[in-house]
Order: C-alpha cells, then sequence, then structure tokens
C-alpha cells in the first residue's frame, strides 16, 4: 500500500491551462473545466485576468520569431483570460490531449479545440507542452501561496489508492 501512495506522489503533475479571451466571450469556461474535472483532475488554481500585453510576451516568449506573435500577444491582452492549474497524473501530456492539436482543423472530433474552435488564430484555449514550461507558465500566472493543495474526496475513486 505504501508503495502504490509513493508511486501516485511520485507521478503527480501540474500544469498550466488557460481558456483565452475567446473562450471565455463565447461562455465555454464551464464546459472547459468540466472536461479536466470529469476526466479526474484537480482544480489548484484558478483567477481571471485581462494580462497586459508585456505579460502576454512573457507568457508566448518562445514564439517571439514567428510572424504571428505581435497578433497573438494583442488577442490574449484584449480581454479576460481564465487562468487555472490542475494537478493530476500524467496532466500535462494529457491535458494537451484534451485540448487538442494547435490548429482546430487538425483536432480530432472530442477534443476541446476539434469540438468548439474552428481556425488556429481563435482556437480558445492554452495547455502547457511539458514539463519545464509548465513550471514556468505556474510560476507566470501564480504566486505560490494562490496553489491550493487538497486531497479531493474522489481521489481514492480515480487512482485505486487510498
Ligand atoms: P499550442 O497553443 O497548441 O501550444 P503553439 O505553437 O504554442 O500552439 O502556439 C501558440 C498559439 O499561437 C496557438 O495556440 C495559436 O493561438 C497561435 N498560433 C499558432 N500558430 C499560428 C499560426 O500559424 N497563425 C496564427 N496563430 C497561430
Ligand atoms: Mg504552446
Amino acid at each position: 500500500m505504501l508503495q502504490e501512495q509513493e508511486a501516485h506522489a511520485a507521478e503527480m503533475e501540474r500544469t498550466f491551462i488557460a481558456i483565452k479571451p475567446d473562450g471565455v466571450q463565447r461562455g465555454l469556461i464551464s464546459e472547459i473545466i468540466s472536461r479536466f474535472e470529469q476526466k479526474g483532475f484537480k482544480l489548484v488554481a484558478i483567477k481571471i485576468v485581462v494580462p497586459s500585453k508585456d505579460f502576454a510576451k512573457k507568457h508566448y516568449h518562445d514564439l517571439k520569431e514567428r510572424p504571428f506573435f505581435n497578433g497573438l500577444c494583442d488577442f490574449l491582452s484584449s480581454g479576460p483570460v481564465f487562468a487555472m492549474v490542475w494537478e493530476g497524473e500524467g496532466v500535462i501530456k494529457y491535458g494537451r490531449k484534451l485540448i487538442g492539436a494547435t490548429d482546430p482543423q487538425k483536432s480530432e472530433p472530442g477534443t476541446i479545440r476539434g469540438d468548439l474552435a474552428v481556425v488556429v488564430g481563435r482556437n480558445i484555449i492554452h495547455g502547457s507542452d511539458g514539463p519545464e514550461t509548465a513550471k514556468d507558465e505556474i510560476g507566470l500566472w501564480f504566486k505560490p501561496e494562490e496553489l491550493v493543495s487538497y486531497t479531493s474526496n474522489a481521489e481514492k475513486w480515480v487512482y485505486g489508492v487510498n
């Protein structure tokens, strides 16, 4: 039992997920939260914020050489962003699967972008693409004390570990 608990604890990850201004304006917050929640992942931080353009540039700094960078940062800072941190085993990689491909035309049906978006410039959601970016993005958007550590009642049923 102890080994199972240790293995479970070692697999726990956190990822940064944000509903962009288009997703917020289209009333998709609850739909998107539901998909992560129903999967069995745990919500540990939320905030709704209009980021400044400078902040958007920090968030997307990896893309600064791309032709769409300026427009992308204008868009992210154009309205409210619903920022979240989700926790769970494999949540970084699986979160990206729930989200779907960057271009909604290439996202599978059943994914968030596949079901709810049409064009790449309005693909409604962001998700960290790996452990390093997850750590950096959580640190950019949230103070440590804004992350809530708790045991959810569902955990023993989701993971089969007490
Ligand atoms: P991701 O959001 O799936 O991780 P990235 O390549 O990191 O995709 O790009 C970040 C965001 O930049 C995308 O979600 C999308 O909004 C935008 N973007 C990516 N490629 C293009 C493009 O070719 N044209 C316009 N916007 C793009
Ligand atoms: Mg990305």
